[in-house]
């Protein structure tokens, strides 16, 4: 049997496609790897092999990093998109993102959609300030542009709560893509969870993943960030982390640079109080 590498760009309920050279395989995954508590997932470098009229995934090649959700490993770049609007914008599900992101050490930046429909320059104050790159997308082909320039050569993800509308973007970005887009719910405001699996897309110059909206972000469930290494998670606090105390957490203490910096207008006090949340949340970690 010969064996040929591929990467998997779709999983529906136990169907993998894979693609290699210039071909789409559809692939089952060998039964060992439920057993060891594997699973393959987008984005995976595997290895298939042939059995008779089937293909099946045999091997998992080492992850550059891994995501549990949405499910994607070996990502360069991930895009959070968020709208001004219908849904507007949850600071603390965005901060905690970013702080996953920066802890698995992965490029992030945030595109904001809807502009059409409503200002805002609360994003792009505060996230000028963090130094974390924000693109709004009006509808000019400079904007898309910026985007293009972004992910180029990448593999992409882009991420965010359902009817942001990551796949209105990406069938902008790349028309042929087709994805499906659905309103948001009148009674609700809320997306409609229209993209249900992740996928990974070939496009001119890398990959781009469609991946499902969420509403909620636990930190705690999915990450194993501890307390202590939360702070380094929020990238502009580094410059101001001149504390009397060695190990200060920026919350209590006294002589804090962080807090500061805080009070002087350089670190944005949505950011901090976020920061302050989050840390709460993974500090009583232990008790349940
Ligand atoms: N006015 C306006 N509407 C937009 C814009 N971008 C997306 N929409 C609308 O927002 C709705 C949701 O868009 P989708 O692309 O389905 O959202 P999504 O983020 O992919 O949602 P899920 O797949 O559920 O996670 C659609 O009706 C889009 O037409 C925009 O820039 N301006
Ligand atoms: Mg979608
Ligand atoms: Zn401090």
């Amino acid at each position: 049997m010969t064996e040929q590498r591929g990467l998997i760009v779709s999983s529906i309920s136990g169907f993998y496609k894979v693609k290699s050279g210039g071909n789409i395989f559809n692939c089952k995954a060998r039964g060992i790897f439920r057993k060891n508590y594997q699973k393959p997932v987008v984005g995976d470098h595997v290895t298939i092999e042939q059995a008779g009229n089937s293909y099946i995934i045999t091997e998992i090649l080492p992850r550059k990093n891994f995501f549990l959700r949405p499910p994607i490993a070996n990502i360069d770049l991930i895009l959070l998109v968020v709208s001004v609007c219908e849904p507007s914008v949850n600071y603390l599900v965005l901060d905690k993102l970013i702080a996953i992101a920066e802890y698995k050490q992965i490029d992030v930046s945030i595109i904001v959609t809807k502009t059409d429909l409503s200002l805002s320059d609360e994003i792009a104050q505060i996230y000028n300030l963090a130094g974390i790159t924000n693109i709004f997308i009006n509808d000019l082909d400079s904007d898309l542009n910026k985007v293009y320039n972004l992910i180029d050569g990448k593999i992409s993800a882009f991420c965010g709560n359902s009817g942001v509308g990551k796949s209105t973007l990406l069938n902008r970005l790349f028309p042929d893509l087709n994805l499906k887009t659905n309103p948001i719910s009148d009674k609700l405001g809320r997306g409609k969870h229209t993209t249900r699996v992740v996928e990974l897309f070939p496009v001119n110059g890398g990959f781009v993943a469609d991946t499902p909206g969420f509403s909620t972000v636990d930190i705690l469930k999915y990450d194993n960030i501890s307390k202590e290494e939360l702070s380094g998670c929020f990238r502009e606090f580094v410059n101001y982390s001149d504390c009397k105390f060695r190990s200060c957490s920026h919350t209590f203490e006294s002589s804090c640079g962080v807090k500061d910096a805080v009070d002087r207008g350089l670190i944005s006090r949505r950011r901090y109080e976020n920061y302050c949340a989050i840390y709460n949340e993974l500090k009583n970690k232990k008790h349940w």
